[in-house]
């Protein structure tokens, strides 16, 4: 049986800028408004990062509070997976504080990096201490693996005990200092991960820049999951802004279709992602 597509929007991200996007949203509203938007358009997970009124990045509790309070206000039903990654430089302290929050999901990063001209510093001591608290908060996390070096990181944690399976792990891809978009990436990833993985994985894209739209339709066509939204990309089309999240999220939909690929609803990805991570944890 084909696996539902699970369409995760990424609406804002720690990185992308309101003059880079003038669509960007920022505050809890504007965040609730966007998420609405892309769950209409067939998302069902929002990965979360939240932003002070000028913009700033922020791991403050308060705020994720405020977003995800206006999130579910409008949108009841979508998964909430918050970033414990945040912006680069903040330390790892801060990054975790709204995981007091209990979301349902949260960002697990599996390794340090270049992030294009900065660093990005998962020390192994922080992963398997984030790792243990997400357990123990019964946290589904995301595996956020930017190369084959950090998905080699995951079998460990996994052979370990840190991390539970089934896993959803994130390849992202296209990140200056991390692997590229070039097929022969996924591939192998996707190789070594059915030889070291169980069956029940289930694995997403997300892709940066103009390494969306190819690398998503190789998701698509071999079984994986895809992550859009502002946070990755601003481009619907070469120099062509998109107006607003949901855009790309039509735009998943739009492929899954030409390939065939039904599209998961909040009620089978919840049961996909959630439910049977859970109930691994009994
Ligand atoms: N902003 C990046 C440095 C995550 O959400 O956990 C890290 C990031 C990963 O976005
Ligand atoms: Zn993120």
């Amino acid at each position: 049986m084909t696996t539902p597509l699970i369409i995760t929007c990424a609406i804002t991200g720690a990185e992308t800028t309101k003059e880079h996007q003038p669509n960007l949203p920022i505050t809890p509203k504007e965040q609730a408004k966007a998420a609405k938007e892309a769950v209409k358009a067939g998302a069902t997970i929002i990965h979360l990062h939240v932003r002070e009124d000028d913009g700033t990045p922020s791991q403050r509790l308060e705020r994720f509070e405020d977003s995800i309070s206006a999130i579910r206000t409008l949108v009841p039903e979508v998964l909430i997976q918050i970033s414990t990654g945040g912006a680069v430089g903040v330390p790892f302290d801060e990054r975790i504080k709204p995981l007091d929050l209990r979301p349902e999901m949260a960002s697990l990063n599996m390794g340090t990096m270049n992030f294009g001209d900065d660093i990005f510093y998962n020390h192994p001591k922080d992963i398997e201490r984030l790792a243990v608290v997400l357990k123990e908060k019964d946290i589904v996390p995301e595996l956020e693996v930017y190369d084959i070096g950090m998905l080699e990181t995951t079998f460990q944690y996994v052979k370990k005990g840190f991390i539970n399976e089934p896993v959803f792990l994130q390849f992202v891809l296209g990140v200056p200092g991390g692997m590229s978009g070039d097929e022969r990436n996924l591939r192998h990833a996707k190789a070594l991960m059915d030889s070291e993985l169980g069956p029940e994985t289930h694995w997403a894209v997300a892709a940066v820049g103009r390494w969306q739209l190819p690398v998503m339709t190789q998701a698509i066509k071999l079984g994986g999951h895809v992550r859009v939204g502002f946070e990755d990309n601003i481009f619907l089309s070469k120099g062509v802004l998109a107006k607003s999240n949901a855009d790309f999220v039509d735009q998943v939909v739009h492929i899954a279709k030409e390939h065939n690929r039904p599209v998961a609803t909040l009620e089978q990805t919840r049961k996909m992602v959630v439910d049977k991570q859970h109930k691994c944890l009994q």
